[in-house]
């Protein structure tokens, strides 16, 4: 057994902030690479989508994947996050709207420029975003800059965006598993959506995502993934 001197939690700690036993489990070598090589296959088939289809998607797949979402780390495990959820046609129409208004002025009016513009080609995309309208959720996650106490005072977060980030990740990797399509949609500027779905001042909007399947006979950019020389680096001799 591994003896550690400075054990968790700090002998000092321990009374006011008892540790309960991890819930681990333990597979065998080959289970292990079995289990890592069916999840990269089922991973290298997300896609982000943007022809989503109006096909219902029950309310109770929204929940699962923001609560997979949830089980994020986080900055001294503040959850500095908050899925704002709608499916309202109403809501779903202002938002396109907005959204258009603003993507309209970064195509046409330069907000975008020329070598943005060739890097975006591949991707096909323009000012429209139907999708917004016709799937059938959006979901924001909005980043809490701050917490607000019961009495209203602010509680300072850790890392916010490092948070939010890894949230959206499981997010999107949840939704996949499930056998959703989604896409990590940033309107740009976004503050809009604080107004349209009436959120607090310490909430900022973060990554917008609409869910639901994709159309029949859904294409999707040729795009390649870099391999694994080109992501990872190896630094020093491995471990015994
Ligand atoms: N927000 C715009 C432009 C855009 C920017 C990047 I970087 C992308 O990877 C894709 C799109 C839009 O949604 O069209």
């Amino acid at each position: 057994m591994t003896q550690y001197e400075h054990p968790y939690p700090a002998p000092d700690l321990a009374e006011r902030h008892p540790f309960v036993p991890l819930d681990f489990r333990r597979f065998t070598l080959d289970e292990m690479r079995r289990r890592g090589e069916v999840f990269h296959t089922e991973m290298a088939r997300r896609r982000s989508v943007r022809m989503l289809s109006d096909e219902p998607v029950p309310f109770d797949l929204i929940e699962r994947a923001i609560e997979t979402a949830g089980t994020a780390p986080s900055g001294a495990h503040h959850q500095p996050w908050r899925f704002v959820v709608t499916g309202s046609p109403e809501v779903k129409r202002r938002i396109r709207e907005a959204a258009e208004a603003e993507e309209r002025t970064n195509y046409e009016a330069g907000r975008i420029n020329d070598e943005w513009r060739r890097e975006l080609e591949p991707l096909g995309t323009d000012w429209h975003k139907e999708f917004l309208e016709i799937a059938p959720w959006i979901v924001v996650l909005f980043e809490e800059r701050y917490g607000l106490t019961d009495t209203g005072e602010r509680r300072h977060h850790y890392y916010v965006k490092e948070s939010c980030g890894i949230a959206a990740g499981m997010f999107i990797t949840a939704l996949h598993h499930m056998g959703l399509a989604t896409l990590t949609h940033t309107p740009s500027p976004m503050a809009f959506l604080s107004h349209v779905l009436g959120r607090p001042e310490n909430e900022r909007p973060f990554v917008l995502f609409p869910v639901g399947y994709p159309v029949d006979d859904c294409r999707v950019p040729d795009l390649q993934r870099k391999p694994l020389r080109d992501v990872m680096t190896i630094v020093g001799d491995p471990p015994d």
